[in-house]
């Protein structure tokens, strides 16, 4: 028989999971903010955390507790919104797991059981924030962050990040590939994978760094291709979007969800980061890049797109959003998946017309306080005379 308290939990679980999403006041005109989180810790199944036998769990204590449940890739597959997430235990090391929804925006559910994935690297630690790729070879990649310790005595939390690569057709089997070789960058992460060959190769977005926290001399976001998936080697980086002073890229940025194919350009969703008194402050921004040249920037708006809003400003890592997930459907509805503080799953819609509006009608960051005075004055002055001619 089930513990008294696992058939409460469980009835209040059902609530949760069959919980409508609602959209919320937010306006901004470029996209809409659903009140829920799509996913959070709660959300991760019972027989994941607590041993249901009553036999050798009389209490019904949970014995491995989940932390959080947040950056997650997403795809769109037979007929469901899939997710793959980020899974943190209390033991801080992360997994992936696939959830489902049949409308994108609420009763995502967890399949049966954790994504295992091939154990290649015995030095690997942790692995987290898969981008899911459906290339036109056929499979549907993720390339994700493989962390490693530097093994480095006088600093027991210096890391290595690579990127590592697998492939499925499914969700549920998953072949992995070797880590990626970037010749010119010691350490990767936020690396994501072109659905379409650039050059008949695989083309990588990637965030060269000299350490782990620090990207140090990487400029950027950079781009690199691959002529062999099952060997991925990139000789050369050459950089697309640029970290700036005193913009939401100063400190670093990074890819985001896997650029989006619109007749203008390949779309992007990424991350800026800007160091404060506070920490650093995560964001969404966006900017496009040629069809044909992806490493080329075709439009890039002032400023964030998506920052942390009223509770989404706290949590384990407070004042952070991140998206490594989207997903466009036919009629051009595009759903956002991004975390908030590192700790749960919201999501955003939008659709490609109003974000190819944004990021080529949006001002470019002209840099300095007089212009950026000047640009608002001039919006002002236009809307003054529109105002008037109204009456
Ligand atoms: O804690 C915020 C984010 O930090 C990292 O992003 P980046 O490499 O750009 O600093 C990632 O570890 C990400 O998972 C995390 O959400």
């Amino acid at each position: 028989m089930y513990h008294v308290e696992y058939l409460r939990q469980k009835e209040k679980q059902e609530e949760l999971l069959r919980r409508k999403n609602e959209k919320s006041s937010f306006y901004n005109g470029i996209y809409l903010r659903w009140k829920n989180p799509v996913l959070t810790r709660d959300h991760v199944p019972l027989h994941w955390r607590y041993d249901l036998n009553p036999e050798t769990n009389p209490f019904f204590l949970e014995r491995l507790g989940v932390n959080a449940v947040f950056n997650a890739g997403a795809i769109y597959l037979n007929g469901k919104y899939c997710l793959v997430v980020r899974v943190e235990g209390n033991d801080r090391k992360s997994f992936f797991a696939v959830a489902e929804s049949t409308n994108g925006i609420d009763n995502f559910r967890f399949r049966e059981k954790p994504v295992v994935l091939p154990d290649l690297y015995p030095d690997e630690t942790n692995v987290y924030d898969m981008r899911l790729t459906q290339h036109e070879d056929g499979w549907i990649y993720g390339v994700f962050c493989s962390e490693s310790s530097a093994k480095d005595p006088a600093d027991l939390s210096a890391a290595v990040a690579a990127a590592g690569i697998v492939r499925t057709k499914d969700l549920n089997t998953w072949e992995r590939l070797p880590n990626l070789v970037t010749k010119q960058s010691p350490q990767q992460r936020n690396v994501c994978l072109l659905p379409k060959f650039v050059d008949g190769k695989y083309a990588f977005y990637t965030r060269p760094m000299d350490g782990f926290i620090e990207t140090g001399s990487g400029g950027g976001i950079g781009f690199g291709l691959a002529e062999d998936i099952t060997h991925a080697v990139i000789e050369e980086e050459r950089m697309t979007s640029l970290r700036k002073y005193h913009t939401i890229t100063e400190s670093k940025n990074g890819a985001g969800a896997v650029p989006i194919e619109t007749e203008q350009g390949w779309l992007h969703l990424a991350h800026g980061v800007r160091n404060t008194a506070a920490g650093l402050r995560y964001v969404l921004y966006v900017f496009v890049t040629d069809l044909h040249e992806p490493w080329k920037v075709i439009a890039e708006p002032s400023g964030y797109f998506l920052a942390p809003l009223g509770g989404e400003r706290v949590g384990d890592v407070s004042n952070v959003v991140f998206t490594n997930g989207a997903i466009v459907r036919p009629d051009g509805t595009v759903y956002i998946y991004y975390a908030s503080s590192d700790t749960r799953l919201h999501v955003a819609t939008t659709d490609i017309k109003r974000l190819l509006d944004y990021a080529f009608h949006t001002p470019q960051d002209p840099l300095r306080s007089a212009d950026c005075v000047k640009q608002r004055c001039d919006l002002i002055d236009r809307n003054l005379e529109f105002m008037h001619q109204q009456g």
